[in-house]
């Protein structure tokens, strides 16, 4: 089915739905809030399994009740209570995911930050959201959150500290917020976007609707729980589809195969990256024996898909998300999927382009309500009617499905990371030997877009040393692939650089 012959009187998002499903009786706040949907799960089949490990470990539902529930103990014995704020910044383990869900079940406020990011980068999240506690799998990164904030408390994902009464749990409420999520957002540094529970689970219940997603699914989740790729979706839409999943710390592509052969997971998400890596690997095949492989936070190129498709059978389905409004477009599971384009928009999600600039502007219930003290960005963020602006363009093919041709906002998304040029620019006009720096994304076969910068010197730098120079500052993926030392950046009459020019 295409949404040419589905029936046009209902929402455009009905064409997601099982067959025979009403519409108006779908509900995406099911709960009292996200984790209360989950516990439902825990109480119901408490043996089931839900969590598991690389390593051979695994939780079931009654298991990750307890566990969460003694570790919202350990935080409250730490002085937290609700609203307060608590980074994560970790790889991905089942601790980590007790430690996130233990925060939300006491309605604390959880800050994911990328395990990539320096000193300079975990300042400014600090500096913004003020967080009273930090869990941190790394001393490096521990004692650069206590050199931003004297006094931090940082514990490790396993919380080694003493037990201590449970507080109340699951007893937010849908407005209560959960994640602050950090993104340029169109422009400046990033922002935080507060993602209320009722955001979090209305996503993740339109997922769960629009994938068929059911307690027998496994999902294979390698992504980090920093991005709402792996967080909001992998790791919340499992739980209250009251699935399980297989946590991995690290993208491994013999993993990926070995698991598929074997049969140990129904689901795959993941970057296209990582589809460009298993397409090239003579063991693709494997991937069509999962049930759902799903792609995105990067465009999946058209010939990718049909190259996956030709040599495994597998056809991936491309959604398209963003950290202010979790998921928002999906190509069907039961409809047709058109490589090339993100599909139609999701259970609740109304999605409209604007007819100046035909920017993408969606409105629903996983749509955040703003970012963290921001009201200027806040006042821009949305029309005055309630619609987010994504930053990004789009056009509808001739089915009626969403293409996304180009993006307002200044992004580079590398491997499925975002990297803002100005940070880059900045971080490379830090050096005393840059006049002047520009930045770009350059189409790039194995990341998508390759960070490539250009700089103005005076002669004594070389661009390997200017690339060190970036990568001691910023994360590592933001760290410039190439970068050209020129005599000149071209530049318009009014001395911008003309950044079409060098791409
Ligand atoms: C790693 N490197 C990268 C990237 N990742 N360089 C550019 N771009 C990247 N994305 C560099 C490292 O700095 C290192 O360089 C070298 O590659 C090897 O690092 P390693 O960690 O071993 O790399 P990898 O394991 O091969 O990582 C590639 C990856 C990873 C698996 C594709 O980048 C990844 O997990 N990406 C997914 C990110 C994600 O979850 N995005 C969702 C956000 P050196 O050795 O020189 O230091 S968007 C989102 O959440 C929205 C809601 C959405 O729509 O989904
Ligand atoms: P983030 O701010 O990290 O949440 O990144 C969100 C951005 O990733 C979106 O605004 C899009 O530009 C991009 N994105 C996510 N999914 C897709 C996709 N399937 N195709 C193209 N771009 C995507």
């Amino acid at each position: 089915m295409t949404v040419a012959d589905h029936d046009r009187s209902g929402p455009a998002w009905a064409v997601h739905l099982p067959a025979g499903t009403n519409p108006d009786g779908v509900d995406l706040a099911p709960a009292a809030n996200l984790t209360a949907r989950m516990a439902e799960h825990w109480r119901r089949e408490p043996g089931r399994v839900v969590l598991a490990d690389v390593g051979g470990r695994s939780l079931t539902g009654a298991e990750l009740d307890e566990r969460t529930a003694a570790a919202a103990g350990r935080f409250a014995g730490q002085g937290l209570v609700a609203g307060d704020r608590v980074l994560v910044s970790c790889d991905a383990s089942v601790d980590v995911a007790i430690a996130h869900l233990a925060a939300l079940r006491m309605g604390l406020v959880v800050l994911p930050a990328n395990t990539a990011y320096r000193a300079d980068e975990l300042a400014h999240l600090v500096g913004d959201a003020d967080p009273v506690l930090a869990v941190v799998d790394d001393r490096e990164r521990a004692g650069w959150l206590q050199q931003a904030k004297a006094g931090l408390a940082v514990l490790g994902p396993d919380l080694a500290v003493p037990d201590h009464a449970v507080p109340a749990l699951d007893a937010t409420t849908l407005t209560s917020p959960g994640l602050i999520g950090y993104t340029s957002g169109t422009t400046g540094r990033p922002k935080g976007a507060v993602l209320s529970h009722g955001n979090l689970l209305a996503s993740a219940e339109a997922v769960r609707l629009a994938w068929r997603w059911t307690a027998e699914d496994r999902l294979w989740l390698c992504l980090p729980l920093f991005h709402m790729h792996g967080l909001g979706v992998g790791l919340h839409g499992t739980l209250v589809a009251g699935a399980s999943a297989l946590i991995s710390p690290k993208f491994e592509l013999d993993a990926v195969l070995d698991m598929a052969e074997a049969g140990r997971a129904t689901m795959f998400f993941g970057v296209p990256t990582m589809y460009t890596r298993l397409a090239a690997s003579p063991r693709v095949d494997a991937l069509a024996r999962l049930r759902l492989l799903v792609s995105g936070s990067a465009p999946l190129p058209a010939e990718l898909h049909h190259a996956l498709e030709r040599a495994s059978g597998a056809k991936v389905l491309e959604r398209y998300g963003m950290t202010e409004t979790i998921m928002l477009v999906s190509n069907p599971y039961d409809g047709e999927r058109r490589p090339g384009t993100v599909g139609l928009p999701l259970p609740g999600v109304e999605v409209r382009l604007d007819p100046s600039s035909d920017e993408v502007l969606v409105k629903g219930p996983n749509v955040f309500a703003g970012y963290l003290g921001r009201p200027e960005a806040n006042a821009e963020a949305f029309t005055e009617d309630g619609f987010f602006h994504t930053g990004d363009v789009g056009r509808y093919d001739e089915a009626g499905y969403l293409q996304l041709v180009a993006r307002m906002k200044e992004l580079i998304i590398s491997g499925g990371y975002n990297v803002y040029p100005r940070e880059v620019e900045d971080a490379l006009r830090g050096h005393p030997a840059v006049i002047d720096a520009a930045v770009v994304g350059v189409p790039d076969p194995e990341w998508g877009e390759a960070v490539t910068a250009f700089c103005e010197t005076d002669g004594s730098v070389s661009g390997e040393t200017l690339v060190a120079f970036v990568g001691d500052r910023l994360a590592r993926y933001k760290r410039p692939k190439r970068v050209h030392v020129v005599d000149t950046l071209p530049r318009n009459a009014l001395g911008k650089v003309v950044k079409s020019d060098l791409r």
